[in-house]
């Protein structure tokens, strides 16, 4: 018997980065569903940065075509399938609501069907968020907390995830939902806040600007490091049992505060750089997330292991790094 097979699509995101870089070091095979672009040479540049593009075969794909996903299964047949594509920037899902649904939502009912016609024993893992909470129903969200999503973005997960039950429950897929908190690293996309921070004040620091202009800093997060969730990823696949799990810090902090350590980190004071912009204000705001992570703590020994003070150090380090050496990510 050969290494175990597992096939990631959004391999070239940043959790498709981290889980391709776990499952190598567990002795996986790994295969990544690729989506085609013209700028060919930068669509890899995560996974050259962790050191492991050389490691992956990447295969050609989409998550809205599945005739092209049913190929890619047939000529992998994976043990394991991490569907971790998506649109995945909360606030363009209100500027393109259609393709956010069509990506995030129905994609995912493509890759259960690929998965369902081609390899119905392989097991699933479904990106799930915890977004799908929006106006969150009680003050610590648990498996059981009620979602009330609040962006195209989080109705287009939540379709998702019930997909992913749907499927266990109708056709005893063995496929998991993990409801994952927001997770960063040196690797997370510039748009989001937390690396637009990090970016911006190493900018700062380097003298390349002089302000950084942020939308809502009293949106609060339940923030953690990349590389400790995509093993939780992995752990809910070793299960016997499928089941869906909550994967948080349980702590929570507000941008102002993310913001104030990134400053503080190099000797800097936010208050005279930080400006607001209402241009970075969303139609609909998320005020508030804290996640419950006691079942995966439980039933998957998983805990993060990356503090919040330890994961904004590493993110503002690389961007000094990345900038000093004038590479882009
Ligand atoms: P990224 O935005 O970094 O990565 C998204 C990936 O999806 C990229 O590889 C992207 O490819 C790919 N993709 C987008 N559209 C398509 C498509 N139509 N067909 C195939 N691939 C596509 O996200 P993250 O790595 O941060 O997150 C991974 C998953 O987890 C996402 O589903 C996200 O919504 C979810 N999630 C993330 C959390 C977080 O805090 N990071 C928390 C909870 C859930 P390309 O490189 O070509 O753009
Ligand atoms: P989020 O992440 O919407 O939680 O979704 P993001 O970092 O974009 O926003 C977090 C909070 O910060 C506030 N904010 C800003 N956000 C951005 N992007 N830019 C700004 O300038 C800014 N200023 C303040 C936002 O209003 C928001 O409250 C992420 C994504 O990874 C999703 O795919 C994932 O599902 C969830 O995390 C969990």
């Amino acid at each position: 018997m050969g290494p175990k097979r597992a096939l990631i699509t959004g391999v070239t995101g940043q959790d498709g980065a981290y889980l391709s870089k776990f499952l190598l070091d567990q002795g996986y095979e790994v295969h990544g569903l690729l989506r085609r672009s013209a700028s060919a040479d930068v669509i890899n540049a995560r996974l050259k940065w962790i050191g492991v593009a050389d490691a992956i075969t990447l295969h050609d794909g989409n998550l809205t075509d599945l005739s092209g996903l049913i190929r890619v299964l047939e000529a992998v047949r994976p043990a394991e399938v991490y569907n971790l594509a998506a649109q995945s920037f909360v606030k363009s899902s209100w500027q393109q609501p259609i393709l956010t649904g069509t990506v995030t939502g129905l994609g995912a009912t493509n890759m259960l069907e690929a998965v369902r016609i081609v390899c119905p024993d392989a097991r699933f893992y479904q990106a799930s968020s915890s977004e799908m909470y929006g106006l969150i129903q009680e003050p610590v969200q648990s498996e059981t907390t009620p979602f009330y999503p609040r962006s195209p973005y989080a109705a287009a997960k939540l379709y998702a995830h019930w997909m992913t039950v749907n499927y266990r429950e109708s056709f005893g897929l063995h496929a998991s939902s993990g409801i994952l908190f927001n997770h960063e690293s040196p690797l997370r996309g510039i748009e989001f806040v937390t690396r637009k921070i990090t970016d911006g004040v190493a900018r700062i620091k380097l003298g390349l600007e002089k302000k950084l202009a942020l939308g809502n800093l009293d949106a609060k997060r339940d923030w953690g490091h990349a590389r400790d969730y995509v093993k939780a990823m992995w752990l809910m696949l070793q299960q016997d049992k499928p089941d869906d799990y909550v994967v948080a810090t349980g702590r929570t902090t507000s941008v102002r505060d993310f913001c104030a350590l990134a400053f503080s980190h190099v000797g800097l004071r936010m208050e005279d750089h930080v400006t607001v912009d209402e241009r970075y204000l969303r139609p609909a705001e998320v005020d508030v997330l804290l996640g419950n992570g006691t079942k995966a703590k439980e039933k998957l020994g998983w805990k993060a292991e990356t503090t919040l003070e330890e994961l904004v150090a590493e993110m503002v380090e690389a961007d000094l790094a990345r900038l000093k050496r004038h590479e882009h990510l």
